[in-house]
């Protein structure tokens, strides 16, 4: 297939791109760099600096001779977006193309502005681009099990059977968000509910929880490969985050009580459902809705696990509990299904010491990189 990654530079972005890459198919990434220079602005290194696009691609064609495309270029902007439609003619398009962080859209009135306008016109630009190049072209749209948010009753699958007076009907499962990244997530999927229904699109869109790790297998050929991998609070999520204030030496700091769950998944089986996803396309009309995790975890239960790995390696871990600079629920009930992806063929990495230590010592190996200061939460919700 012909697949377009928009969003290809970032931390899933270039792992799915070899990934997809090494299956056989035919990759254009496409990037503004948007991560990187909010990230140079703030100050916020990765653990390991990674070369740019550019640079990735020539890497990976002199490693296994595949070529992937690249092209720099905001998804904002209607006409560069269509021209890439028109000139390349994808088969399906991946859109990671957003503002991924909640703490990011928390921070002030620009910062909001700028994730609601971003997350908002990339996703309706790709969807009348689709619509006005190839109404056939397979959209797979990364969202976020945060869409949900904590409801007191189980979480289907995108949609819920809800009877009423004696009545039946199929409805979006509701939703609400726990920032206003998680809400723009929301807004996108109700974005592309509508055109997926009124034109006739196939859309996918996957509902991800906070994924961890580095490694991929595409990884192992060269290590400027490597993913850029995050610490800071900005745009490290919470697993990562924690492996390296255990290997800094810092407790590991639980935001409240810990008692938070969300439903986590390693790096590479974010790519594997990517690839499951692009293999099951739905009908035209359809919205397929997923939701992509592997093991569902309380932030309190992910410390201990952190905390025995590192004791394993004579780190002495602590755990303390801070103030919770979020607005969220601690104490809830939760219960997302997640059955699509097994029945598709997913065979989940899960969460386990090896996997942990392996984290552990690769942080380890660069832990003088780490800058401390940028590892304290700093964002508060309200
Ligand atoms: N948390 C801590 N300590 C930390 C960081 C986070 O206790 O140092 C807690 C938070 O309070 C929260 C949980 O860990 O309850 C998850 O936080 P996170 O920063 O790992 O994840 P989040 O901000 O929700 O966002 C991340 C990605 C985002 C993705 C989302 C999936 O940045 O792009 O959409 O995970 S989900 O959380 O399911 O919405």
């Amino acid at each position: 297939m012909k697949v377009l990654i928009l969003g290809g530079d970032g931390y899933l972005g270039w792992p799915t791109a070899m990934k997809l890459s090494s299956d056989g198919h035919n990759i254009l990434v496409v990037d503004n760099y948007s991560r990187r220079k909010i990230a140079s602005d703030r100050n916020l290194p990765t653990l390991i600096s990674v070369p740019n696009l550019q640079q990735r691609v020539v890497t990976w064609k002199a490693k296994t001779g595949r070529e992937i495309l690249v092209r720099i270029g905001d998804v904002q902007e209607y006409e560069f977006i269509l021209d890439l439609f028109h000139e390349y003619g994808p088969d399906a398009v991946i859109h990671f193309a957003e503002q991924p962080s909640a703490p990011y859209s928390m921070a002030g009135y620009l910062e909001a502005r700028y994730t609601l306008t971003n997350n908002l016109l990339t996703t309706l630009n790709v969807s009348h681009a689709v619509k006005q190049t190839n109404p056939e072209v397979h959209i797979v749209k990364l969202g976020t099990m945060g869409e949900y948010g904590t409801p007191n009753i189980d979480i289907e699958e995108g949609y819920l059977d809800i009877e009423h007076n004696g009545r039946k009907d199929r409805f979006l499962y509701p939703r609400k968000g726990g920032s206003l990244y998680h809400t723009t997530k929301i807004q996108d999927t109700d974005l592309l509910y509508f055109y997926s229904g009124v034109w006739g699109l196939r859309v996918t869109d996957l509902m991800q929880g906070p994924v961890y790790g580095m490694f991929t297998k595409e990884m192992e050929y060269q290590p400027s490969l490597a993913t850029n991998f995050s610490y800071d609070e900005i745009f490290g999520t919470v697993l990562n985050r924690f492996v390296v204030q255990a290997a800094i030496g810092r407790p590991l700091a639980v935001y409240g009580s810990g008692t938070q769950k969300r439903g986590f998944l390693n790096i590479v089986d974010t790519l594997e459902c990517i690839a499951i996803a692009l293999r099951n396309p739905p009908r035209p009309g359809e919205m397929s809705i997923l939701n992509q995790f592997t093991e569902v975890f309380s932030i309190l239960d992910l410390a201990h696990l952190v905390k025995q790995s590192g004791d394993d390696l004579k780190l002495n871990v602590e755990i303390v509990n801070i103030p919770n600079p979020r607005v969220e629920k601690e104490d809830h009930y939760y219960n997302p299904r997640t059955t699509r992806f097994r029945e598709l063929g997913l065979e989940p990495h899960l969460l386990d010491q090896e996997v942990l230590s392996e984290m552990l010592e690769h942080v380890l190996r660069y832990k003088d990189n780490v800058v401390p200061e940028i590892v304290s939460p700093k964002t508060s919700w309200n």
